[in-house]
């Protein structure tokens, strides 16, 4: 998309069918003031067709402090407290149910609203300066960008209660044990790294793509009749486009790459 509509703090690039998003606004270690949410929400309801993947970064030190506290410092007016969540809902809802994947590079804080910003994305590159933690507790507040719903389901709601009530932090290495990220790399690499996945990705047949993104997430939460049910016509909506099957004739007429195991 055209980095006219964006606000200051989003910066927007793109190298072939893949854009890049970078949050910038280091001086405030990318806290994500309101503006930052709904031009978040913008960018990615409005990407290019051609676009086929997206890569989300942080500029400076850290990925993302949250939420903006000078946002709802003063706030006393119950009715906006829940819209100003919803308008975090309806941003991140973009980014996670949107058109194509998105691949977080996360770096330094990824703090509250910056860690539920990250669990909506849908791969999570960590380099090893990265750390978590949920500061709601110490500053009196509560998610508010649909972590309760998206962080339990990566790192267990265990794990949650103790970040959010002791005040912990998990490193980057225990973070990636405990599911938060799905690549850990030498700081300084994650950028590259995520491009080389997005670029992967890219390459997918767009209906995959959308498959996975979509109709996976429901699918995983649905009942298993529900589930399997809905993987079927899936499966039978993906595998009648014109794409997969000159696909699948490009493997059984060898021209198409096999799957190949590298240690990584
Ligand atoms: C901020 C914010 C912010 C930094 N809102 N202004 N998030 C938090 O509780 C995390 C709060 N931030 C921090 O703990 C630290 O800033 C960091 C560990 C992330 C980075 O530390 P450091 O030493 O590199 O930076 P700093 O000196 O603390 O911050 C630089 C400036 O950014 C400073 O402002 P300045 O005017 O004095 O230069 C900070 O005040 C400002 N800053 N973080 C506002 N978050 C939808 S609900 C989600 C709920 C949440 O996200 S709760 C968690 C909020």
């Amino acid at each position: 998309m055209s980095g006219d509509t964006l606000p200051s703090t989003l910066q927007a690039t793109r190298d072939g069918a893949v854009a890049i998003l970078r949050l910038s606004r280091p001086e405030k270690r990318n806290a994500l003031d309101d503006e930052t949410v709904k031009g978040l929400r913008r960018y990615f309801m409005d990407l290019p067709e051609e676009i086929r993947a997206v890569v989300l970064h942080g500029e400076g030190a850290h990925f993302c402090a949250g939420l903006d506290l000078g946002e709802v410092t003063g706030a006393t007016d119950l009715h906006r407290g829940i819209l100003h969540s919803q308008m975090w809902h309806r941003a991140f809802h973009e980014i996670q149910f949107g058109r194509v994947p998105v691949f977080s590079v996360l770096h330094g804080a990824v703090v509250g609203g910056g860690f539920e910003l990250a669990a909506s994305t849908h791969v999570r590159i960590a380099e090893k300066s990265a750390y978590y933690a949920l500061p709601e507790g110490q500053r009196g507040i509560f998610l508010g960008g649909g972590g309760s719903v998206r962080i339990p389901r990566l790192i267990g709601v265990a794990r949650v209660q103790d970040l959010m009530l002791t005040g912990r932090t998990l490193s980057a290495e225990e973070g990636q044990i405990a599911g938060a990220s799905q690549y850990l790399v030498e700081d300084g690499a994650g950028l590259a790294k995520a491009m080389e996945l997005a670029k992967k990705a890219a390459g997918n047949a767009a209906m995959t793509n959308f498959a996975v993104i979509n109709a996976l997430p429901h699918i995983a939460e649905a009942n298993p009749a529900t589930g399997f049910f809905t993987e079927s016509l899936m499966a039978a909506i993906a595998e009648t486009t014109p794409e997969a099957q000159q696909r699948l004739r490009d493997f059984l007429e060898k021209r198409a790459a096999k799957v190949i195991h590298t240690q990584k």
